[in-house]
């Protein structure tokens, strides 16, 4: 039985309520973008600390940055990709690397 139909007065809003309740986050995208400066080797190092990837996935998904410019390195709810993009420049400033981080709607 739905919830609508178990309340005929106020069904409507019963039904507006949970659909509020249950909706998915929403989703956001860390964007990693290639840069000459940055090298191969603390781009894969970044990867398998801040995004967990294994080493040979970290290696790929570094080479495919460097090949198309940038690249979706993960999807996270706003405050996790929030965190990950601050670990990432935190990474980087402290080996001084121009690497750049960013966040998009996915
Ligand atoms: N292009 C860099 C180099 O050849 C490597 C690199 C890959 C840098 C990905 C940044 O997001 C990046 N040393």
């Amino acid at each position: 039985m739905s919830e609508q139909s178990m309340d005929p007065v106020h069904g409507d809003e019963l039904l507006e309520e949970v659909e509020k309740e249950t909706k998915e986050p929403d989703m956001y995208k860390v964007v990693l973008h290639n840069d000459d400066y940055t090298t191969r080797e603390f781009v894969v190092e970044v990867l398998q600390i801040v995004f967990h990837k294994p080493a040979i996935e970290a290696t790929k998904i570094m080479m495919d940055v460097h090949k198309r410019g940038k690249g979706v390195v993960g999807v996270y709810t706003w405050d996790i990709a929030q965190t990950k993009v601050i670990q990432v420049r935190q990474m980087a400033k402290a080996r001084e690397f121009p690497l750049k981080c960013t966040v998009e709607p996915a």
